[in-house]
């Protein structure tokens, strides 16, 4: 097989040797009894790193996210959340049709809330559904890896306190907003009284995600893993490579950052590109395919003839992730062959 640069996502990254070393001689036990070591180590880590009390392991973000909204939530409460969210656009409706609540969408720019929004839908609340939670995300991924900015989070963080609702962050990619501000992670997930976030993603784990909180909180998220049939037993065997990945995997981010800098800056002095650079603040670019004058689906079959994959984000947008195993070489490459697509357009 010739070469393949895949930046459709940071999840195709593979584990490192490390991490299938980790996982060959990971030390189990039966996790339902609280008794894999791993496990219980990976979680202990988890709470420390981001300041909370307490943390879950599950298979995936999206049953973290579930699992935690469910906790949060009795049915017929309602969810504040933005529009382009992934909890309200990619996850197959679980806040109505697993945790029976009622999304209400407060939108905003670059994936932030908008705090008048959210204020006004918190108010008026006696002829209303009650309000139970907030969603924020960071980084926003369909605004493109965008950092949801300390104020934005601040001002959220201050209604939630005065109307008394918790705050639940999808953060599956919050060490890219972390490393983004060049702030410790606890910086922003102590505006939050629970998070999620993913090992497998750009921290390249091959399966795991967290979910953090208080440990009341935690105890009864438990519950909702159960349901969601996320109760493993020897999941010590995966939770091996997640312990490598938060440990030794967080700091390597900043290269991902770098190389879609450097990629970004190469694609847009191609004629047609349409990027907005300012934009470009993680790992994620964003293309509005119309200059191009082609749909999305186009370009990316062409790219992947040229070897380069790159996901379908909207009929006109694509999406590029930079990631461990696109390294420098590859995003050279990666120019490269929308250099030879765009040619090949006029
Ligand atoms: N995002 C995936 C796709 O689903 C789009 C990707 O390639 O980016 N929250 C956010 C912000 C996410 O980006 C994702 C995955 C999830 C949650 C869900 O995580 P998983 O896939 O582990 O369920």
């Amino acid at each position: 097989m010739g070469r393949a640069i895949d930046l459709r996502s940071d999840t195709v990254t593979k584990p490192t040797q490390e991490m299938r070393e980790a996982m060959m001689n990971a030390v189990v036990g039966d996790d339902c009894y609280g008794e894999d070591p791993t496990v219980n180590a990976l979680e202990k880590l988890a709470a420390e790193k981001t300041g909370k009390e307490a943390a879950m392991y599950v298979p995936t973000g999206t049953m973290g996210n579930t699992a935690a909204i469910m906790t949060h939530v009795q049915r017929g409460d309602i969810v504040i959340m933005e529009p382009e969210c992934h909890i309200y656009y990619y996850e197959m409706g679980n806040v109505s049709s697993l945790a029976g609540a009622l999304p209400v969408l407060a939108g905003g720019e670059g994936g932030c809330l908008n705090p008048e929004l959210v204020e006004s839908a918190l108010q008026n609340t006696r002829h209303r559904p009650r309000t139970a939670l907030i969603c924020m995300e960071n980084t926003h991924n369909r605004a493109g890896g965008r950092v949801v900015p300390l104020e934005n989070i601040k001002a959220i963080y201050e209604l939630s306190r005065r109307f008394d609702v918790p705050i639940h962050l999808d953060g599956a990619r919050v060490f890219n907003a972390a490393t983004a501000l060049n702030v410790d992670v606890k910086e922003i997930v102590k505006y939050t009284d629970s998070a999620m976030f993913c090992l497998s993603k750009g921290l390249s784990a091959p399966v795991g995600s967290m979910l953090v909180g208080t440990a009341d909180f935690i105890q009864k998220a438990r519950i909702a893993r159960t349901c969601l049939g996320g109760a493993m037993r020897q999941a010590g065997v995966i939770a091996a490579a997640g312990l490598v990945a938060l440990r030794d995997m967080v700091p390597r981010l900043k290269e991902d950052h770098e190389n879609a800098q450097t990629l970004a800056k190469g694609l847009a002095k191609l004629d047609g590109v349409n990027i907005d650079l300012e934009k470009v603040e993680t790992n994620m670019i964003i293309i509005d395919t119309r200059p191009l004058g082609m749909k999305a689906e186009e370009i990316a079959s062409k790219l992947s003839k040229r070897n380069v994959k790159v996901s379908v984000y909207g009929m006109y947008i694509i999406r590029l992730v930079t990631n461990k195993d696109a390294t420098g070489d590859d995003i050279l490459f990666a120019i490269g062959a929308f250099e030879n697509m765009v040619a090949g357009l006029a």
